[in-house]
């Protein structure tokens, strides 16, 4: 198996090595999962099952059958490039998208991501959103973004979003939809699954505060220029205050002619 470096394992290598020299994969920090067609996997062999079903929290039926490419639970990210098969591996759902396996990697006994649960929900709900376009799910520990969780008070979805769009003119171009605050859950736990999910029905972003952000695309390199757009936005942020304090930003004016001169609609419950 994977004499070769298939196209999806070197992007993962490369998005994961990025991560790590973005500062935004500390330690064990941050996770990565990509969804493959099954094109993508034709011709490899040596992909015995490793492992019995494991049930998930409950069924995800648009993901029945599906194979997923995933960040290994503990595992360095830094890491992936050189031992992609210890620190990645395939799973696989059953028919009824109930239950996953491994069908290859976590060398030599290891196991998905913490946040699998957080990934398979969010995986179920952009196909479905997206048509079956986005592919991609990154959660990250992007300094900024979590340090604005930590500099403002009475933060929600508007207030950061807003934000956002205005310290940085790509953003509103970039994540129209808007970035969702979720306030502090447990790491790895159903809760953050259930409700980082449910936020990407509406949005390709979204913050965990305290925490990290998790971010979606059509392939990796999507999804994680979408988090380092709203990273450096958090990061301009910071640079005004430390000049300062900011004194000035993009009006709302402004903003919707950016909008319109990109054929975007933002969230009208935040900029209309
Ligand atoms: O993989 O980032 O949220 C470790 C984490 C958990
Ligand atoms: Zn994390």
């Amino acid at each position: 198996m994977f004499n070769h470096h298939p196209p999806f394992l070197r992007t993962m290598a490369k998005t994961s090595h990025d991560m790590w020299t973005k500062g935004w994969a500390e330690a064990n920090g941050g996770n990565l999962s990509l969804r493959l067609s099954p094109d993508e996997l034709k011709g490899e062999s040596g992909m015995e099952p490793k492992n019995d079903w494991q049930p998930l929290s409950a069924p995800l039926p648009n993901l029945s059958g599906a194979w997923f490419l995933v960040s290994g639970t503990g595992r360095h990210l830094r890491n992936i490039a050189l031992f992609p098969e210890k620190n990645t591996g395939l799973i696989e759902l059953d028919a009824a998208g109930a239950n996953w396996r491994t069908r290859w990697g976590f060398e030599p006994t290891g196991r998905p991501t913490s946040e699998l649960e957080a990934h398979l929900q969010t995986h179920a709900v952009i196909r479905e959103t997206s048509q079956d376009v986005d592919h991609a799910v990154i959660h990250t520990h992007t300094p900024h973004l979590i340090a604005l969780t930590y500099a403002l008070a009475n933060l929600d979805s508007a207030k950061l979003t807003k934000l956002l769009w205005q310290m940085h003119a790509e953003c509103i171009v970039g994540f129209p939809q808007g970035i969702e605050f979720l306030p502090w859950m447990m790491a790895g736990t159903t809760a953050i699954a259930d409700a980082t999910a449910a936020a990407m029905r509406r949005r390709k972003l979204a913050i965990w505060q305290f925490h990290g952000v998790v971010g979606v695309g059509r392939n990796l390199d999507a999804a994680f220029g979408l988090i380092d757009m709203a990273e450096k936005a958090a990061q301009i942020w910071f640079l005004a205050m430390s000049a300062g304090g900011v004194q000035t930003r993009l009006t709302d004016a402004q903003l919707l002619a950016i909008a319109r001169n990109f054929k975007v609609t933002p969230d009208p419950l935040i900029l209309a």
